[in-house]
């Protein structure tokens, strides 16, 4: 089977997109990494990605100014020159509008540091700690115009520790963001992750052991 062909995009060090690079490595893995697009050109992540081979792009978008429609025309313009078919944001940081997003219904995933629909928008560590709340994680949803709003493909769940620091807890989520955003990419990529009246529907997963992941904190 032809593998789909992956944009990530990015703005900093690139974590998640090193996991979904490695997961990609796989033979059997049914998405392949076509582009890796930057809105910083001091990304860290755009060396890694380059010393993986994959070919990275820049679409700074302080050349824009406030035109969010031209910088997205030109982000386009480079999923269509690598013939892209699956956006995945890792820790992209500009917002896009309904009209990008739109255009890639149903084929652009995010990553979330919390289990959504809690603790939506940013400090999601420190909100959770300060609620009090006793399991934790992070969430692959389709990306819809309504910020961390779309139907969830994935979640991963951590403990929270009584003695724990936004730090630590942070660690302790990313660890299982790396685990669950190339199994949601997986699903998508592999047309086993639908979406009916706005739910998403992972098909391939029949046992409750399969869909609860739970990464070793350790
Ligand atoms: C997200 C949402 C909003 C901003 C930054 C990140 C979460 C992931 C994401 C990126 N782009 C998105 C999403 C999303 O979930 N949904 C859509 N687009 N539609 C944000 O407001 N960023 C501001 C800039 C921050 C900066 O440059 O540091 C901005 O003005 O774009």
């Amino acid at each position: 089977m032809a593998k789909r062909r992956v944009a990530i995009l990015i703005s900093g060090r690139g974590a998640n997109m090193a996991a979904l690079i490695a997961a990609a490595n796989q033979p059997d893995y049914p998405a392949e990494i076509a582009v890796v697009l930057s809105n910083r050109p001091d990304a860290a992540g755009l060396k890694r990605a380059a010393a993986e081979g994959i070919a990275t792009a820049i679409v700074d978008h302080a050349r824009f100014g406030r035109d969010r429609e031209a910088f997205e025309q030109a982000v386009q313009a480079v999923l269509d020159a690598h013939r892209v078919e699956i956006v995945c944001l890792a820790g992209f940081m500009r917002l896009l509008t309904p009209g990008l997003v739109t255009r890639w219904s149903g084929r652009m995933l995010n990553i979330h540091p919390a289990l959504l629909p809690s603790f939506k928008g940013l400090h999601t560590h420190e909100r959770a700690l300060a609620a009090g709340v006793k399991i934790h994680g992070a969430t692959v949803h389709f990306v819809v115009p309504d910020v961390d709003s779309g139907p969830i493909i994935a979640q991963a769940a951590v403990p929270v520790l009584d003695d724990d620091t936004a730090d630590a807890l942070a660690a302790r989520v990313l660890f299982a963001e790396l685990r669950i955003y190339p199994l949601a990419l997986g699903l998508v990529a592999a047309g086993q992750s639908t979406i009916t009246a706005g739910i998403v529907h992972n098909t391939a997963i029949t046992t409750p052991s399969a869909q609860l992941i739970v990464p070793d904190a350790d």
